[in-house]
């Protein structure tokens, strides 16, 4: 299978370009290309997840499954034409980036914010948006309370390491009320602190907590609050400097979106393999010149979609309506329908 041509990336590379990298290296910076390698020559993508069902867990037979996974698989898709070549590990919120930093994941696709910290001091960079959050407040029912100021004096348990961690102390500084923090790592004990009335309130991404709320011996005493604290934009996140890598990602990830909004599904996908469209023609790999030109298997967007489906099967299958938490698409639907989801031109 055709891939990223390694030479094309080492004969443009100027004096000033290999001083650059040689800087980069020094910094811990990844370089173009040695991501991709490092994969092949292992023969997997190791990818950091959390533990939640939905979003990412191992179903009886020791298969993960979920909806970020199903991103893991289509990169597996995208390298090797091969769902099965990838490697799920669940590591805590707090120890996943630095973990990605020492190398020992490709990639995390796991709930993780794009913020421009992460970026800029931490060195991360970040493929497309694939779901778009809000920081939530989970409560137990019989606190009575309908929004988080109401929460005045509370104990509220937080995740350390997220965004959320952040985000509940400036939404009670911004309202002049007071709160009691819970620092907790463990999934499990961070989800035990609120079934035992050992705080009064989780705070984690609302995704987050209604999938938890779902696992919950009680679910009906604990209530969602409707409202969010903050943007949530998760997306795939990886070391920065690795341009190639990234953009292996970006357009794993957009050919889902883009196939969504052609109305590509893993059911009709055969027959687009016909469209006279010279758009579809590209996009599936029966036109292979875009393929060759980016030095990817030219049908990597057909082999995903035949596979997996398209963004809203993905979506539907570990989440949806019909799933036992039934998240509605909100702002994660094609543009064309109202939502977010927005691929750039496969052109
Ligand atoms: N989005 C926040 C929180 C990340 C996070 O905790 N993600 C959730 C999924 S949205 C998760 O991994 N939960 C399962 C677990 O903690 O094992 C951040 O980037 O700091």
């Amino acid at each position: 299978m055709a891939i990223f041509d390694r030479n094309i990336f080492a004969k443009t590379a100027t004096t000033l370009g290999a001083l650059l990298v040689s800087a980069s290296m020094l910094a811990g910076v990844a370089q173009a290309g040695e991501t991709l390698d490092k994969i092949k020559s292992r023969g997997q993508i190791k990818v950091g997840v959390g533990t939640l069902p939905g979003f990412f867990a191992p179903d009886s037979n020791g298969k993960w499954q979920g909806f970020f996974i199903d991103f893991g698989r289509a990169l597996a898709i995208t390298v090797f034409n091969d769902p099965e070549k990838v490697e799920f590990t669940s590591s805590s919120p707090q120890q996943r980036l630095p973990a990605l930093q020492a190398g020992e994941f490709d990639i995390l696709l796991s709930g993780v914010t794009q913020t421009i910290t992460r970026s800029f001091k931490l060195g991360f960079h970040f493929g497309p948006i694939i779901f778009y959050d809000g920081q939530g407040l989970l409560v137990a029912k019989s606190l009575d309370v309908t929004k988080g100021s109401e929460l005045d004096g509370a104990t509220i348990g937080v995740q350390s390491g997220t965004t959320g961690e952040l985000n509940i102390a400036d939404f009670f500084r911004k309202n002049g009320k007071t709160f009691k923090p819970v620092v907790i790592e463990d999934t499990k004990e961070f989800v035990a602190a609120l079934e035992s009335g050992r705080v009064d309130a989780l705070t984690q991404d609302a995704s987050d907590l209604a999938l938890k709320r779902a696992q919950f011996a009680k679910p009906d005493d604990f209530l969602l609050l409707p409202e969010r604290l903050s943007k949530e934009p998760l997306a795939p996140a990886v070391r920065a400097g690795d341009d190639q890598w990234l953009e292996i990602v970006n357009w794993t990830v957009y050919a889902t979106i883009q196939a969504e909004e052609f109305g590509i599904t893993k059911e009709n996908v055969d027959s687009f393999l016909t469209s006279e469209d010279p758009a579809i023609k590209r996009f599936l790999g029966v036109d292979p010149s875009l393929g060759e030109a980016i030095g990817l298997d030219p049908k990597f967007a057909y082999n995903i979609i035949k596979t997996l489906g398209n963004y809203g099967e993905i979506y539907e299958r570990n989440i949806g309506k019909n799933t036992p938490v039934g998240f509605e698409r909100g702002y994660n639907q094609p543009w064309t329908q109202g939502g977010l989801l927005y691929s750039p031109p496969f052109r």
